[in-house]
């Protein structure tokens, strides 16, 4: 198997490089791509130094998977010219997750999509993975009819520059500003940029991506997102109404017992998601359930993951197993 890793020197890059190797994700050739500004840098993978290489070497060396997280402008142009030489290009960007002939998968729900002719496959936006990997047990036993969700959201998010001005914040340094505002001592009602109607496109992507992988365009989804002085994961505020009645336990068994969840949720000793313990696990954890008493079949809860593991790599090398152990890439077979 020979893998690009398309942003490799990126918050998400290096955290694909560990979740492969972590997962013994059968590579015999990593390919680190990255700008420019990189080149002459190496990065490491399973105890060698491997040095970066820019786009159009990567494509003539023909890897027959690419991971790409280098943005949506980098994987509009360049994901194509991967498909072209017949690479599978998984793609961790907001750019062609919603064109109806790109699959957009969350594996634990609905990889059986997946084709050999698939060549570029889109990743989810990290907020709504978590929010889909919860929602989807549920829809298939009571139906949701509505969801409104609020975010509470890692500065990891934004990437690099943001985790900077964090902790120059947090130490005094002046740092270069990515928010319009301080993030420290603050919540900013502001994830990506604004779009139709005064959402943002990160509020967007949470109803859009989420009808999507759920394959039902009956969920109405409101969401706010909001950005926090947090580095561990994603939080989310979750209110769904289904349009059959609800068992409240019944409902924790279906959560308990799905692949990916865990149940935190205890309030007698304090058990509830939080963003510090959620931080490097591969799981997403759901508690502080509890019925809506305002409306009937309804439920409130509280979905924590890390946004940069489940959230993007994991997902994405989630992904690739997938192709793999189905025999879905070309030119490659594990036997
Ligand atoms: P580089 O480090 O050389 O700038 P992040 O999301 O953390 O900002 O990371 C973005 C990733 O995408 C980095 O690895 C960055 O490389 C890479 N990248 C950005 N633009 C390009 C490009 N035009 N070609 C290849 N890699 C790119
Ligand atoms: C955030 N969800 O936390 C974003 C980061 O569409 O993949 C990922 C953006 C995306 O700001």
């Amino acid at each position: 198997m020979k893998l690009a890793v398309v942003g490799a020197t990126g918050m998400v890059g290096r955290v694909i490089l560990k979740v492969l190797e972590e997962r013994n994700f059968p590579v015999d050739e990593l390919i680190p791509v990255a700008s420019e500004r990189s080149v002459g840098k190496k990065v490491e993978f399973n105890g060698k130094e491997i040095s970066i290489v820019l786009m159009e070497t990567a494509i003539k060396m023909q890897p027959n998977i690419a991971l790409f997280s280098a943005g949506g402008d980098t994987s509009k142009q360049w994901a194509p010219e991967f498909a072209k030489v017949g690479t599978t290009v998984i793609d961790n960007s907001s750019a062609w997750r919603m064109n109806p002939e790109i699959p957009l998968v969350v594996p634990e729900i609905n990889a059986d999509i997946l084709t050999p002719d698939h060549k570029i496959i889109a990743n989810p936006n990290c907020s709504t993975i978590q929010l889909v990997m919860v929602l989807n047990p549920l829809n298939k036993r009571y139906d949701i009819k509505r969801v409104v969700v609020s975010t509470y959201q890692s500065v990891t998010g934004t990437g690099k520059e943001a985790v900077e001005q964090l902790e120059g914040e947090i130490n005094g340094s002046n740092p270069k500003m990515k928010y319009p505002y301080p993030i420290f001592k603050n919540a900013l009602p502001h994830c990506d940029v604004f779009e139709e109607g005064g959402y943002t496109k990160e509020e967007l992507k949470l109803t859009r991506e989420t009808q999507k992988i759920l394959d039902d365009r009956t969920i109405a989804l409101t969401a706010t997102a909001i950005r926090v002085p947090v580095q561990g994961g994603h939080s989310e505020s979750v209110n769904v109404e289904f349009n059959q009645a609800f068992d409240e336990s019944e409902l924790r068994k279906i959560l308990h017992e799905t692949p990916g969840v865990v149940l935190q949720d205890n309030p007698e000793t304090n058990t509830y998601p939080m963003p510090i313990y959620a931080e490097g696990k591969d799981d997403v954890f759901v508690g502080r359930i509890r019925r809506d008493f305002s409306q009937d079949n309804t439920v409130n809860m509280w979905i924590v993951a890390d946004n940069l593991r489940k959230g993007a790599a994991t997902n994405a090398v989630q992904i690739a197993e997938y192709l793999v152990q189905n025999n879905l890439v070309k030119n490659f077979s594990l036997v």
